[in-house]
């Protein structure tokens, strides 16, 4: 009978890409091997049956023809692609990684091994269980920058914990202020949640982003500062609030470290001294601190996407303190959320063989790989050069700062790489062996949420594709070779992810799978911090113990400030560069299927369309962008959604897509912003011209 005849069964799970909605998923199941549509959980009070385009249409994706089925050893150049590579067994390949990485561990040390891993799943046992083979081994360990280091930082400095007030209560909100996120593409259910509040109470929606995105353009406000001044932007809104008798000074003084200092210190920050920094005029500052002063339930959705700058930690901490100046906290559908992720109390120590990490073993800046792999000795300390990677879950020559050092690295002969991967990414194509990875509709796990406040279970749904493995299992089967010694490398996902409930004292997994999800918000009281912030004191800190933070603490501003070290346009580099997601695209994934493709068209460069005059451009010319790391060759469009002197990238692109073959993040730097390390992709001053 054709699939389409056919009634499908339908099988809860759970999104696991690496975004904050975390989706409760309804999966059509054509037959034991085949998935239909899959739609989002209508009964999830977040998910509320929204899922975006690309994970509706997963058929696409893990049916594409162009899975990993086999085992592979790269017969041919690096980078080359598939014709390099001859398939072998499951059995060979991994007893030649093991061989090689024990003989590279016992030459050079076992810190001259590094497995690098990102979040291409966010569930916790085939995205973790890499740290366990890491901590029994001893190789080097990964500091993890390349999204949530900035934002972190920046949260936790004020707030002290990470959790905030429930996103379900947007809903009951007056105003929604998505501040440096682009929910539309990036966490599409964020805008079901506003679309409520709009409905049913009249809410405004105000959207703070460098460029007119897909959510700006829903919105009632578009504030569009440039790119790395919401400091400025944050400070001024605070200027106003207390200049006209909109500061809480009942909460300041209840809930607040220093709220005299603060008064003080915020004089000088006026709307004038903002617009000088903003691009903003002083009028459109004022009026949006009016609304914001106003409006007690103003609830600020913090993005991700204005971290990404040298000083996004400083950023992201000045505009969480705009809340606890007006004591929007203390309402319902009022304060701010930035990330959950620290409201579930999981036990990690049997997935991530915590018991077995010994602190002193090197820590690598995993967003400086290039310089890493290049010897560097500030990365690399006194100890050996990496000599091997094991990677998986991520696509470092496509995703990391500067590319042109990543691709020299990966080039080293004497560097030895297997990459565990669904697709013969460009970072695969590097690797000397590449082993097939299952999707999560092939293996079990168990996942958290940045978005919203349930941990939800799923299981396997259809049988692996090829010769597929998941990771868990690939860890296990390395660390028999490797010899390494766990409890958790003797047993199941399943029961690995069961004893990691029952550690945590949550119910069991089949209890959690049966009812698709758990809820593990806190009380009204703690998720608003009526009960007192996470710090010491019970406060918000205005004035942050940023030692505490991160060892770059030096130079964060005492209290909120523009921190004025991003790379700041200049004469011979006039531009400013975002890097934004694309809609269709997540991070490096999807770039594989063609309905993505079909809608993202081609890499592009959006300009003010004055500027694109000054440039002599006009739509669909090449345009080189450049700075000291290297160039890009791309289309232009010009787009009147931006400040003139700012421009737009979306991606992340394959650099085989690009004109050149090399890709944005060519252009960005591998600095890391202070106070704990943190990738800056949207904080690069680039010089444009005719291709
Ligand atoms: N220009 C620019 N660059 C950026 C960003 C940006 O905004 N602009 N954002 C940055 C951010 S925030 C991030 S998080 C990074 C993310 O960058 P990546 O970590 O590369 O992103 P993903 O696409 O999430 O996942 C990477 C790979 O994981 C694989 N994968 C998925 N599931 C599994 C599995 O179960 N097993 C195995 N072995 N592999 C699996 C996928 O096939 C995919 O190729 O990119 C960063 N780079
Ligand atoms: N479609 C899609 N969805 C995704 C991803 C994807 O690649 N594509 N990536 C996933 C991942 S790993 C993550 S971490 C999240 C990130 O999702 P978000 O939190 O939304 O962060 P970004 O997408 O990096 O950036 C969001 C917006 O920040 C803006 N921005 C850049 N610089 C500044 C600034 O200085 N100030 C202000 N106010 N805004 C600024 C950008 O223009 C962009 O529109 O999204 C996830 N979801
Ligand atoms: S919105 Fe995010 S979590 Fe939901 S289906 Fe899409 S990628 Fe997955
Ligand atoms: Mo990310």
């Amino acid at each position: 009978m054709p699939l389409d005849q056919i009634s499908p069964v339908i099988v809860n799970s759970t999104c696991p890409h690496d975004c904050p909605s975390v989706c409760a998923l309804e999966v059509e199941l054509i037959d034991g091997r085949t998935i239909g549509r899959v739609r989002g959980a209508k009964d999830n009070p977040y998910t509320c049956g929204v899922v975006c385009a690309k994970v509706a249409r997963y058929a696409e994706r893990v049916h594409h023809p162009d899975r990993l089925k086999s085992p592979l050893r790269r017969v041919g150049e690096k980078g080359v692609g598939r014709d390099a590579f001859e398939p072998i067994g499951w059995d060979e390949a991994l007893d030649e990684v093991a061989m090689r990485l024990t003989n590279i561990a016992e030459e050079f040390g076992s810190e001259a091994v590094w497995p690098y891993f990102y979040a291409g799943t966010m569930g916790l046992v085939q995205r973790d269980g890499i740290e366990r083979l890491r901590h029994v081994l001893k190789f080097s360990r990964q500091h993890s920058t390349i999204c949530s280091s900035l934002s972190d930082s920046g949260w936790l400095a004020g707030v002290g914990v990470k959790y905030g007030p429930d996103s379900r209560e947007m809903a009951d909100s007056d105003l929604i202020i998505a501040w440096g996120t682009n929910p539309v593409s990036t966490q599409v259910n964020v805008m079901h949640h506003i679309a409520q509040a709009r409905k049913n109470r009249g809410a405004k929606f105000a959207v703070v982003d460098p460029y007119r995105t897909g959510s700006a353009a829903q919105a009632d406000i578009h504030v569009m500062p440039r790119p790395g001044t919401d400091g400025a932007l944050a400070c001024a809104i605070m200027h106003v609030l207390f200049a006209e008798g909109f500061a809480d000074r009942d909460y300041l003084a209840k809930f607040t470290d220093a709220p005299g200092d603060l008064e003080a210190h915020l004089k000088s920050r006026t709307p004038q001294w903002a617009a000088g920094i903003t691009g903003l005029t002083t009028e459109e500052i004022v009026e949006f601190a009016r609304l914001i002063g106003r409006t007690k339930r103003t609830y600020i959705r913090l993005g991700y996407g204005f971290s990404r700058s040298r000083n996004g930690a400083a950023n992201l901490f000045a505009v969480s303190c705009i809340p606890s100046v007006t004591g929007a906290w203390q309402h319902e559908g009022g304060g701010a959320l930035y990330s959950n992720g620290g409201l579930y109390a999981l036990d990690l120590t049997l997935i991530m063989g915590l018991d077995a990490r010994d602190k002193s073993t090197r820590l690598l800046d995993q967003s400086r790989i290039g310089a890493i792999l290049n010897g560097d000795k500030t990365d690399l300390g006194d100890g050996p050069p990496v000599k091997a990677l094991f990677i998986q879950n991520t696509n470092p020559i496509m995703v990391c700062p500067d590319t042109n050092a990543v691709r020299v690295g990966f080039a080293r002969d004497d560097l030895f790489v297997c990459v565990h991967e669904q697709f013969l990414t460009e970072t695969a194509a590097m690797a000397d062996i590449v082993l097939p990875a299952t999707t999560f509709l092939e293996h079990d796990d168990i996942y958290v949420a940045a978005g919203h406040t349930f941990l939800q279970v799923a299981k396997q749904v259809i049988e692996p594709i090829g010769e597929s493995r998941s990771n868990h299992d690939v860890i296990c089967a390395l660390a028999k070779r490797l010899g390494a010694e766990h409890p958790g490398f003797e047993m199941s996902a399943w029961e690995m992810l069961d004893a990691t409930l029952k550690a945590s004292e949550l119910p069991d997994a089949e209890s959690v799978y049966e009812a698709h999800w758990i809820d593990c918000a806190k009380s009204f009281e703690d998720m608003h911090f009526l009960n007192g912030f996470g710090h010491a004191d019970g406060k918000f800190h205005f004035k942050p113990d940023w030692a505490a933070v991160g060892e770059s603490h030096e130079g964060m501003p005492a209290l909120p400030d523009h921190q004025a070290i991003t790379d700041e346009a200049d004469a011979d580099r006039a531009y400013r560069l975002v890097a934004a997601p694309a809609r269709n695209f997540l991070n490096s994934s999807f770039t594989e299927t063609p309905t993505s493709q079909k809608r993202e068209h081609r890499p592009t460069v959006m300009i003010h369309p004055e500027d694109c005059t000054e440039l002599g451009l006009s739509e669909g010319d090449l345009a080189r962008l450049g700075n000291d790391l290297g160039s890009v060759v791309v289309h232009v469009m010009p787009f009147d959604g931006l400040q003139r002197g700012v421009i737009i990238v979306e991606s992340i692109w394959p650099n085989g897509a690009f004109v050149e073959g090399r890709g944005i993040n060519t252009l960005i730097s591998a600095d890391p912003g202070p106070p704990r390390g943190g990738a800056v992709f949207h904080d690069t001053a680039v010089w444009v011209r005719a291709a």
